[in-house]
């Protein structure tokens, strides 16, 4: 089988790439990356010889449809992903996101491949933090950025093509991801890379905001389910209820790298700041018998305290320039 993986360069496509050579050796698979500032071809390295890599831009229907039409199906990473960048420029997510999606849409319909679709679960918008309430499959799209507007104008064009030209379409929401390769201006790899060169954490606000964590592999893992198990047309909504605040992940970052928990700064609000997210994964779970593995956060952090910690060389030439975008944002 022939799989076209969009944004494979990137945090979530990388490792699914790592996780698709390793446990599906008959998969053949080309990666489609535009090498943005967030992608990162040396993501790619432990597994080069076994993956096509093609730097091309999902928004390029050329490249798309030479692509496409030699896959049996693709896995689409690629986006703009950062909330705070999209507030200072949207136009790139707009462009990637919405008119990149489109491109890929068109390209699956003309060839007739089997597509799914990598999303967020930012496109419900947020919750309450006192709300026992999750996010479900039949939450209505309420999306606060650029970035998640972006996304969920993304969905959407899926469950039309789906709908209306029979594209075999899946669609999976997935909650924040952590673990190796992510980006050093995401929250977890920011903080753990600032107290490795002695700069105090930086929480946004009051701290209080809560994400729902999930470990990467598990999130890739759930993808492979709905890949062999999945009913075209249909929605899965990933989570492992791993819920927590802001200030507790940072708190904890402090304690497994041997420092005081409270030395910590608050800095300004983002604009827009989502207060909770968090997801109900029933139907994943019991429809399609998936499970996650890494269920204890504080080893999962710790492990990926590790990762960075051996890994400076990966993430050293992002740093700088990362947090002068951030010193300008005043954050
Ligand atoms: P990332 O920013 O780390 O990687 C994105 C990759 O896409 C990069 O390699 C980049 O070069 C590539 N790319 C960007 N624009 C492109 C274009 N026009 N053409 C081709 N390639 C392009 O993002 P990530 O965190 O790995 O997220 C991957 C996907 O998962 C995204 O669709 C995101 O919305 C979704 N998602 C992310 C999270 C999370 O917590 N990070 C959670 C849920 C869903
Ligand atoms: O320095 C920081 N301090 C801070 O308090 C940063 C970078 C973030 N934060 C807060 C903002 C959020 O409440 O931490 C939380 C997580 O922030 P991000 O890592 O920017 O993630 P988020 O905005 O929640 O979006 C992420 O999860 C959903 C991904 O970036 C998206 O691509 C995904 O769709």
């Amino acid at each position: 089988m022939h799989l076209l993986v969009t944004g494979g360069a990137g945090f979530i496509g990388a490792n699914f790439v790592h996780q698709t050579v390793r446990e599906h050796p008959d998969v053949q698979v080309t990666v489609l990356d535009a090498l943005t500032y967030a992608g990162d071809e040396r993501s790619l390295d432990p597994v080069a010889d076994r993956v096509t890599f093609v730097k091309g831009d999902i928004a390029d229907p050329d490249v798309v449809d030479r692509l496409v039409g030699a896959t049996d199906l693709v896995v689409h990473f690629a986006a703009e992903s950062h909330n705070d960048n999209s507030l200072h420029d949207p136009w790139p997510f707009v462009r990637t996101n919405v008119i990149g999606t489109y491109t890929l849409l068109e390209a699956v319909r003309r060839h007739g491949v089997r597509y799914h679709h990598v999303s967020t679960d930012e496109v419900y918008g947020d919750l309450e933090l006192d709300d026992p309430a999750k996010f479900t499959p039949d939450t209505p799209y309420n999306p606060s950025s650029p970035y998640s507007s972006t996304k969920a104008s993304s969905d959407l064009l899926v469950r039309a093509w789906a709908r209306s030209f029979g594209v075999q379409a899946t669609i999976s929401n997935c909650s924040n991801n952590y673990g190796p390769y992510q980006h050093v201006e995401k929250f977890i790899p920011r903080q753990v890379t600032n107290v490795i060169d002695g700069v105090r954490p930086k929480l946004y606000g009051s701290g209080q905001n809560v994400r729902d964590w999930i470990h990467v592999e598990d999130h890739n893992a759930a993808v492979w389910t709905i890949l062999e198990k999945g009913r075209a047309g249909e929605t899965y909504l990933i989570g492992a209820d791993g819920e927590k605040d802001n200030r507790t992940v940072v708190e904890t970052i402090l304690e497994l790298m041997g420092q005081d928990p409270d030395a910590y700064d608050l800095v300004s609000d983002r604009p827009g700041h989502d207060l909770r997210y968090a997801i109900d994964a029933t139907k994943l779970r019991t429809e399609l018998g998936w499970v996650p593995r890494y269920t204890t956060f504080r080893d999962g952090l710790a492990a990926t305290v590790d990762w960075y910690r051996a890994h400076e060389a990966w993430w050293r030439p992002q740093k700088d320039a990362t947090e002068a975008r951030y010193a300008k944002l005043g954050r």
